[in-house]
């Protein structure tokens, strides 16, 4: 692992909702820049920029169109570079969004390949159908159909995409894809950059095109997930790029297990620094991420616990551009979202392993509050909309399920200040904007010596000056109910964390004394009140 980022705050930004500086309801990289100094007050060393790249937009950005030019409603690659130099300034360091399983069918690589040329129809799976039907029976990741006709439908060609049909997938067996993305990654470092978040990179490889076996979803993933060949394209792109760099790289893997995750960042293979797992996101979910159920803390602190000592390191996150937002999902919000949102990001900062946060995540910005299907931009949600529809669901069910899943969710403008557009942009925002922002916005929170951004740089420079927070080992003591309680030790040297999930009153786990050195809460009572985080240092002897 990259010792340089092993220890960093890492603040994503999705650009489309950060800043506005142009007034088109757009995000943009200007914008990112004229928020650099308040990302420097709170203590963040690297950004995670997702996709600035040229893109028709399919996607927001996840369906790119050219790797080496910015998308023109976020700016220019001027814009890009000052970003990259004004970050520099401040020591902090960037990201990149590193979407390489597919690319956009608007890329000139599709183009070429639709106008017959071999050479690019190779770097695309393309398959014929089999007896008048599909290809196989695979399943998609945005609820629909995996294979879409080819050019000419009578030469029965499909091209495989496991996202939308305007995200095809690249063909990693041809070695000329290979180049060509190695050559994107210099690009990109040469300039400067860090490193990349590696979109969806335990799927790249399909090691066979039969049919899968019947799933509720995803038929077909075990010819996918972290196979033999993904592995090797990854090792191999860390000793032909990565390294020659001192560059960072996180994986963002999807279903995958524990034993998936060792081998995706074990040390002696050197493949990738550090993943992305989702199990603790699936805690209030049946089966499948669009099916949410009642919130059970239980499931999330032992799920937290089994990858805080099934895997030596972790990213720590609970929200990002894809996922509702945590104070929704695992508080009662109300009254409680600031102490919530805080005992959250308290966990984030305790727990082993680098940190994550998503923007807005530190003021506790909460899910959107959309009355309907129309203002959801989502591909994702859209899709979902028409599957449950020839399901035969009706509509307020539907719309419920939405409501709570959806991507846009977490993708609400970024809550600035209580004015007109949040401070995020003078103009129209390209999606609706959270009436809350009167109350839950940057301005305001920062005002409050308690506000939830005091906190979170409290428990942020805590963790940069404690050893034992960044190295040492994880102990659970308590997964009871709805009350979280573990130990870090290093040499000798213990803290102990304690986390309420519940919005009533909770007796202390046994056993559990000594100094309060941060919390959620003005002093320190003999219970725990709702949502309550300490983090304590254990009287000698005490444990
Ligand atoms: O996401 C991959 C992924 O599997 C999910 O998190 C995804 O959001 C979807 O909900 C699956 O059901 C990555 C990106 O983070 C996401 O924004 C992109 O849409 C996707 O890859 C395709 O590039």
């Amino acid at each position: 692992m990259n010792p340089k980022y092993k220890h960093a705050t890492v603040y994503q930004i999705y650009p489309r909702s950060f800043a506005d500086s142009d007034g088109d309801g757009v995000g943009d990289i200007r914008g990112i820049i004229s928020k650099l100094d308040y990302l420097a007050e709170l203590g963040v060393d690297v950004i995670w920029l997702s996709p600035v790249y040229k893109s028709p937009n399919d996607d927001n950005g996840y369906d790119i169109s050219d790797y080496r030019d910015i998308q023109p409603e976020f700016g220019t690659m001027a814009d890009f570079d000052e970003l990259l130099a004004e970050a520099k300034a401040r020591g902090i360091s960037i990201i990149m969004d590193l979407v390489i399983n597919h690319t956009s069918d608007e890329h000139e690589w599709f183009k070429k390949a639709l106008a017959g040329e071999e050479k690019y129809k190779n770097y695309y799976i393309i398959k014929k159908g089999k007896n008048g039907k599909l290809p196989n029976n695979w399943g998609n990741f945005f609820a629909d159909c995996p294979w879409e006709p080819f050019g000419d439908p009578k030469n029965e060609e499909y091209f495989l995409h496991l996202f939308s049909k305007k995200q095809p997938d690249l063909n990693w067996y041809n070695p000329e894809v290979y180049r060509e993305i190695c050559d994107i990654m210099r690009f990109w470092l040469d300039k400067g950059v860090a490193g990349f978040r590696c979109d969806v990179i335990n799927v790249i490889h399909k090691k066979s095109f039969e049919d899968g076996k019947r799933q509720l979803v995803l038929t077909g993933r075990e010819h996918y997930l972290s196979t033999d060949g993904t592995h090797r394209i990854l090792s191999s792109l860390r000793r032909d790029v990565i390294d020659k760099y001192d560059a960072f790289t996180v994986g963002e893997t999807v279903m995958v297990d524990i034993p998936m995750a060792r081998d995706l960042c074990d040390e002696s293979r050197r493949e990738l620094d550090m993943v992305f797992a989702f199990e603790h996101m699936e805690c209030d979910q049946i089966a499948v991420k669009w099916f949410k159920t009642k919130f059970k803390p239980k499931k999330l602190m032992k799920t937290l616990t089994k990858w805080q000592t099934g895997l030596n390191w972790n990213t720590l996150y609970f929200e990002n551009h894809d996922q509702p937002r945590s104070v929704t999902r695992f508080t009662k919000g109300g009254e409680y979202r600031a102490v919530g949102a805080k005992m959250l990001l308290g966990l984030l900062f305790t727990l082993r392993g680098t940190t994550f946060i998503y923007q807005g995540e530190e003021i506790g910005m909460t899910n959107g509050a959309f009355d309907s299907l129309d203002e959801i931009m989502d591909i994702e949600s859209h899709n979902v909309d028409k599957m449950a529809k020839s399901m035969g669901i009706i509509n307020p069910f539907r719309w419920n399920l939405i409501k709570k899943t959806s991507r846009d969710n977490a993708r609400t403008p970024m809550q600035w200040t209580d004015g007109e557009g949040a401070g995020f942009t003078s103009g129209t925002p390209w999606l609706k904007l959270h009436p809350n922002h009167k109350t839950v916005n940057v301005r305001r929170d920062l005002s409050n010596p308690d506000g939830v951004i005091a906190f979170f740089k409290k428990v942020n420079a805590y963790k940069k000056s404690s050893e034992v927070l960044k190295e040492g080992s994880f102990k659970e003591l308590c997964a009871e109910g709805d009350v979280y309680a573990f130990e870090r030790e290093l040499d000798g040297e213990r803290l102990t964390v304690v986390a309420s999930f519940s919005d009533k009153t909770r007796a202390l786990p046994e056993g559990i004394e000594g100094e309060c050195i941060i919390s959620n809460y003005e002093g320190v009572g003999e219970k725990l009140r709702p949502y309550e985080f300490r983090l304590i240092k254990p009287k000698l002897g005490a444990n």
